[in-house]
């Protein structure tokens, strides 16, 4: 086992990642930007490093600077939690290249799925159900059109380079497909250098069901059942829960074998996230897989009992895993609770946490890193508490959340808590009955004048 894991990255999920260790006896280092001196990854980890100022491409995702940290703390491993360089192949290699564990996934598995075309191709040979479209990249207008006359409008025109929904547009018919595919190439060269774009069938109002996976070192993969994350406002997941209101124990076997069919084809290691669309008639498709830790992976901590984190470490140390599937036998759900206003376009709101009281009580899980008196710097993510409940049922689960919802007070700054009150009372969402385009319709209110 690792003796001592540096932490690259911030916030919560530095936090959950020490928590962790600090349960198997294994040290901790965080990194810092000068912003962050004050956070609890500092106060909570065995050492701590400030690698440079605010600003992330200077710290946070400032390679040869965490390196340097590794190097001063002798760390035999990093673990990269989400975003910043989680699914960075560079940062993966450069951990080989200093002989210390990268926890996650091999740099050509990170590779092999940050590219979307290639990643999609794995998948066909594999067997797993994918979108038709154009089979890999566009070469120009003109069989691009051949295309589209095949899988007939709307469909969907992506990035290769891109992901989470970066750079996508949909074009409902043929004469505005040449304008939308010059202006998606433009989007795709300004955002990834990489102009390579793919056109799939755009499907309608669908559900986003993603699987969590699990695959040891020596072949082996599991997946932990199902996660719904269909409530999301422009590619920002709001809230998650497990099970899919949607899902039937026909479709999870169907859909389960296939996340572990997609796992299997790249020999995966770690914990990673096979996203699939699912239309009204219960088709599901590939989309793409997350090689990394997910925000949302506590939804499915809370409905199988385990700590997804320390499976992670797990592996990573070369211990098997038993190979079994889990099926939650409970409801769980996450209210991500931004520093947003959801009155106002979710328009972020950083500053002074001047009052805090977190929600308690059986069932509630809080995971944060702020507390009262704590300053949100505008220079990274919003997110600064993910509200977790867990109940028998879906609708316990909900009337909890509601209980967790009404007792979080957060004072000092703006957050998306009354628009998570807001949706626990909607009667569609209630019925289990949304798709992914669920908020565009959804009425987030006007603020009150007291
Ligand atoms: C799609 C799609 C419909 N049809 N692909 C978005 C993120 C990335 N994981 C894939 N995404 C989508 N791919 C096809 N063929 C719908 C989405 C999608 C979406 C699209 C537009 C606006 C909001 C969306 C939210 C979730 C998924």
């Amino acid at each position: 086992m690792f003796k001592k894991i540096l932490i690259a990255n911030r916030g919560e999920i530095a936090l959950r990642i020490i928590r962790t260790c600090k349960e198997m006896g294994i040290k901790t280092v965080a990194i810092y930007s000068t912003v962050d001196k004050e956070s609890l990854h500092v106060r909570f980890a065995d050492e701590a490093v400030c690698i440079g100022p605010a600003v992330s491409s200077e710290s946070y995702l400032s390679i040869p600077r965490i390196m340097a940290a590794v190097e001063i703390t002798n760390a035999d491993a990093v673990h990269p939690g989400y975003g910043f360089l989680a699914e960075n192949s560079d940062f993966a290699e450069m951990c080989i290249e200093y002989g210390i564990k990268f926890i996650g996934p091999t740099p050509e598995q990170i590779r092999l799925m940050g590219d979307k075309i290639t990643a999609k191709e794995t998948m066909i040979k594999a067997g797993v159900p994918t979108v038709p479209g154009s089979g890999g990249l566009v070469k120009d207008v003109k069989s691009a059109l051949k295309t589209c006359q095949e899988i007939g409008f709307p469909v969907i025109i992506k990035a290769t380079a891109g992901g989470g929904g970066k750079g996508m547009r949909v074009v409902w018919s043929e004469k505005e497909f040449e304008t939308q595919m010059e202006m998606a190439r433009k989007e795709a060269k300004a955002a990834f250098g990489n102009d390579g774009v793919y056109i799939e069938k755009y499907v309608e109002e669908p559900r986003h069901i993603e699987f969590q996976i699990i695959g040891d070192q020596y072949g082996k993969v599991a997946h932990l059942s199902e996660r719904d994350c269909s409530i999301q406002r422009r590619h920002q997941k709001l809230v998650e829960e497990s099970p899919s209101p949607f899902m039937t124990p026909e479709l999870r076997e169907r859909m389960g074998n296939a996340a572990i069919s997609a796992g299997k084809a790249i020999n995966y290691e770690g914990v990673g996230t096979v996203e699939f669309l699912v239309d009204k008639y219960g088709d599901f498709y590939f989309m793409e897989m997350n090689t990394r830790i997910q925000v949302e992976h506590p939804v499915t901590e809370e409905v199988i009992d385990w700590d997804l984190i320390k499976e992670q470490i797990k592996v990573a140390a070369g211990i098997p895993i038993s190979g079994k599937n889990y099926i939650p036998q409970l409801h769980a759900m996450e209210c991500r609770i931004n520093a947003e206003d959801p009155f106002n376009d979710f328009r972020p709101s950083p500053g002074k946490i001047t009052g805090f009281h977190s929600s308690k009580g059986h069932g509630v899980r809080v995971d944060t890193h702020v507390y009262a008196g704590y300053t949100v710097p505008p220079y990274y993510d919003s997110m600064i508490a993910k509200l977790i409940c867990k109940a028998q049922t879906r609708e316990e689960c909900i009337t909890k959340m509601e209980r967790a919802l009404d007792e979080f007070i957060i004072e000092g700054i703006k957050t998306t808590v009354p628009f998570h009150q807001k949706l626990m009372k909607n009667e569609d969402f209630r019925n289990g009955n949304f798709h992914t385009r669920f908020l565009e319709n959804f009425d987030f209110g006007q603020k009150k004048n007291h």
